[in-house]
């Protein structure tokens, strides 16, 4: 069992804590955002369809009412357990806890698995000896659980940011207070939608998939294969983890598209894969956009670039700029003994419509 409800966190706070600045108009069908006139598959209901847009926020949200409390101090000394540093999203997410530690005036001590799991099990244990006020985890795949449970179970309140654990194991709101997410499964729905404008309902489609375990990656393929099951001519032909790194999802595609020289589109769950799938595009002799439409979730700056260049046709963001909102819940969550145990952030989609826009304000 996984999560049921939600809320997004715009609903709880009241404003948007990603101070982007960045536009919303992503809805520019098929042949703005592809320049191309795309033809539109008769059975791809998708294809016709408005942008579905981010979750709506929910209001049945249980609150966190078992986990340890925080005492009420005016400054804070937390830990943050980084699961990599290997792309520009977990860059920004260690920046943005940094630079908010600091405009605090909270201490944070920050720990890196290096994208190894055995790692981030012992950083977590190391923390927990060091017993901060409050330990923000964002956990490499959903098997943290026993190690979550055992910082709640030394009076340490959890809270998981980006990526969550497995609930059977650790109980939201229990074992840790609340995890700030994005919507994943509706991140792949969005970015199946792009696909079928991209495509017009036919394609075949290779996925790379993120860090195996990892929450994104089970929920963004559950969501874009739900969405394309709208469309019978968008078929993934193969899919294959790429671990969320640019050289690896190049190195997967090169030998995908050997395998699948029939391939007309590409899905990655993050773009820095999709970029180094646009590399083994290129090798393999074939025009990015054009010949293989590319799709893709993040938002980066190099991202938003490829898009603008038309090598990659839309990109649905995922904000690492969890500073913010981390501390600022943290800091609620003291006050008022409770927030909701899921707290979903409000994300846009980037297309050919705002890529260039958005830019300069980019990670
Ligand atoms: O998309 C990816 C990163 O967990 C939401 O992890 C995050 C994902 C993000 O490595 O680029």
């Amino acid at each position: 069992m996984r999560r049921r409800s939600i809320a997004v966190i715009t609903g709880l706070l009241g404003v948007s804590l990603f101070a982007s600045g960045c536009s919303n108009d992503a809805s520019p069908g098929a042949s703005a955002a592809g320049g191309t006139a795309v033809k539109v598959a008769a059975d791809c209901p998708l294809a016709a369809a408005p942008d579905p847009g981010n979750s709506k926020p929910a209001t049945d949200v249980a609150a966190a009412t078992d986990a340890p409390k925080v005492t009420k101090k005016a400054k804070y000394s937390v830990a943050f357990s980084q699961n990599a540093s290997n792309n520009p999203w977990r860059l920004a997410e260690t920046a943005s806890m940094k630079a908010e530690a600091k405009k605090l005036g909270f201490q944070l001590t920050v720990t890196d698995a290096n994208n190894e799991q055995a790692k981030q099990i012992q950083d977590i244990k190391g923390l927990i000896a060091q017993k901060p006020d409050a330990i923000f985890v964002a956990p490499i795949t959903e098997q943290l659980g026993n190690v979550v449970s055992e910082a709640a179970a030394a009076g340490i309140p959890v809270f998981l940011l980006d990526r969550t654990v497995d609930s059977n194991v650790a109980k939201p709101g229990k074992s840790f207070v609340t995890v700030l997410v994005s919507d994943f499964v509706q991140q792949g729905q969005r970015a199946a939608w792009s696909m079928a404008q991209a495509t017009g309902g036919s394609a075949k489609i290779i996925e790379l998939e993120g860090t195996t375990g990892s929450s994104p990656a089970i929920d963004r393929k559950k969501g874009f294969h739900e969405g394309i099951k709208a469309c019978p001519g968008m078929q993934v032909v193969v899919s294959q983890t790429a671990d969320f790194t640019r050289s690896t999802g190049q190195t997967v595609t090169e030998t995908l598209l050997q395998s699948h020289p029939d391939t007309t589109a590409i899905y990655a769950h993050n773009d820095e894969m999709a970029l180094g799938a646009i590399a083994a595009v290129r090798a393999a002799g074939k025009v990015p956009g054009k010949d293989i439409k590319i799709v893709s979730i993040d938002g980066e700056k190099d991202g938003l670039k490829a898009v603008a260049a038309g090598d990659l046709f839309a990109t649905v963001e995922s904000n690492p700029r969890f500073g913010p909102k981390a501390f600022q819940t943290l800091q609620e969550y003291a006050e008022k003994g409770q927030v909701p145990v899921e707290l979903i952030l409000e994300d846009q989609l980037f297309n050919k419509a705002n890529a260039e826009s958005n830019i300069a304000a980019a990670f």
